[in-house]
């Protein structure tokens, strides 16, 4: 069975609580949960951790070298300036695609610029709570999806990284 790591960075324990709009209803516990039956489904397990602290989700992302199959991340804030954790992505063996409730492209400018990104295998972004799922089928299939189909052309939301980011 395929291991799988959820990771979740700052302010997402905040989920549902807040800003409806732009982040959903859902918490993260209930996204956890939609995410590990999800994987379950697919025959993979899942483990989740969030934290607030940039040094723990680092530590965290030492701990899955060699452990997991893949990871999720959504790195909140941490994104846009984060090169630590950028760091951290890029030493280990582990595949992690960087996912976002939110469009950050459509976004304030701050956002726009994921320093994470060119760690990972591809970036999900403006899925909303879908998106999380959508990160996992491309750790399980790769990008092209389950039927090798190419990712609709009105989904800007899931992509890939600009050139460079893919290891
Ligand atoms: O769209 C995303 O998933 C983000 O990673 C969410 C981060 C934000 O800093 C990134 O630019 C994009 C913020 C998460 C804050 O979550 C809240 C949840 C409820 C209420 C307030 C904030």
């Amino acid at each position: 069975m395929k291991k799988i790591l959820l990771m979740n960075g700052p302010n997402l324990n905040m989920l549902g609580v807040r800003d409806p709009a732009i982040y959903g209803t859902d918490t993260l516990a209930t996204i956890e949960a939609e995410f590990a039956a999800y994987a379950a489904e697919r025959g993979a397990a899942v483990d989740c951790f969030q934290s607030n602290h940039e040094g723990a989700l680092i530590d965290r992302l030492h701990e899955a070298h060699g452990c997991y199959d893949g990871i999720v991340y959504n790195p909140g804030a941490h994104t846009h300036y984060s090169y630590a954790l950028h760091d951290a992505v890029e030493t280990i063996d582990v595949p992690v695609v960087e996912i976002h409730l939110s469009d950050i492209e459509a976004r304030e400018e701050f956002r726009r610029v994921s320093v994470i990104a060119p760690a990972c295998i591809a970036q999900v972004k403006g899925l909303g709570k879908a998106g999380y799922l959508r990160a996992l089928d491309i750790l399980l299939d790769g990008p092209a999806g389950k039927d090798g189909a190419s990712e609709a052309a009105s989904a800007p939301a899931a992509e890939g990284p600009a050139a460079g980011g893919a290891r």
